[in-house]
């Protein structure tokens, strides 16, 4: 699936299903039976899993072992989980379907599917204060700007604005939308793994229009192959800009994100693959 990087992938896989086992096991035994079914139901029910792999091949780039970063690739798909999950509620979107799948409240009722949400985004901070591979410090910085990209003023702001939206809403608007509810959310896996892989602030300032960028692209590439399905939205941008100058925003931010990896003067061949895979997938 991401072409040219299929052995890092494989790595990160193998280490990503280690850690995860690793934290089943102190966990599980405190969480109710039908709960944890409800949250690993929709954690591991064939998502690409891209924002955590994001996160180890910054590790990758910074030359730093990436079990430094397990705990920030853990918590950012715990939050895409829980995401998705309260999305498809009823109240929300109300989705029947999920990857192919029933969704969570389809196969658990609304109530657990409701909780199993909050409880994946209450275990996500467990993951980060747990964290054993760095200082205390660095598990505050990590946490502030967490709290900051996946809350109120980041990605449940975007859910509101997204839901609160007239079919008048302008580009400005809608770009404002997917910044809040899907770029903060990769900016989160990109800037997480790079304070723990000790970078410097210069690499972090180019790190962020990075991310940015992608997270942006990323999501306008989702506006993209929803529409080509036959999905009709006003929040799209295939809606407001029509099929070419939806093509040419994804390849702009695109390129804006790659122009950021060149200013950090580091090895960043992997990344630049991540930003072809979003130019090229299908799913
Ligand atoms: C706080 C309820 C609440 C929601 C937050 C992120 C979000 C807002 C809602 C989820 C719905 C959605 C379509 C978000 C856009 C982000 C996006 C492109 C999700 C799909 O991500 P992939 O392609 O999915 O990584 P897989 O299935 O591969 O994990």
């Amino acid at each position: 699936m991401f072409l040219g990087l299929e052995t890092e992938y494989k790595k990160f896989n193998n280490q990503f299903s280690e850690f995860f086992e690793k934290y089943n096991s102190v966990r599980k035994k405190y969480i109710p039976a039908i709960l944890w079914q409800s949250m690993t139901y929709s954690f591991d029910s064939g998502g690409k899993r891209f924002r955590p792999f994001l996160s180890y091949l910054i590790a990758e780039t910074l030359g730093v072992d990436s079990k430094k970063i397990m705990s920030v690739a853990l918590a950012v798909e715990m939050i895409h989980t829980y995401s998705l999950i309260h999305d498809d509620l009823p109240c929300m979107d109300n989705d029947d379907f999920r990857r192919g799948q029933p969704t969570n409240h389809k196969k658990f009722g609304e109530d657990i599917a409701l909780l199993a949400g909050d409880a994946l985004q209450a275990e996500a901070f467990w993951c980060l204060a747990h964290d054993e591979f760095n200082s205390a410090n660095q598990k505050i910085s990590v946490i502030q700007i967490f709290s900051n990209l996946i809350g109120s003023a980041g990605m449940v702001a975007g859910q509101v604005l997204d839901m609160k939206s007239t079919p008048q809403i302008t580009l400005q608007e809608l770009e404002n939308i997917h910044h809040k509810k899907t770029a903060e959310l990769i900016s989160f896996a990109v800037l997480g793994a790079a304070l723990f892989s000790n970078a410097t602030e210069s690499q972090m300032t180019f790190f962020k229009i990075f991310s940015k960028n992608l997270g942006l692209a990323f999501q306008i590439k989702d506006d993209l192959l929803d529409g080509l399905d036959g999905a009709q939205d006003h929040k799209s941008y295939l809606k407001i800009l029509g099929l070419e100058k939806t093509k040419e925003k994804i390849i702009q931010h695109s390129k804006s994100a790659e122009k950021a990896l060149a200013e950090t003067s580091l090895n960043t061949v992997a990344l630049q693959k991540i930003i072809k895979f979003n130019l090229t997938r299908d799913k």
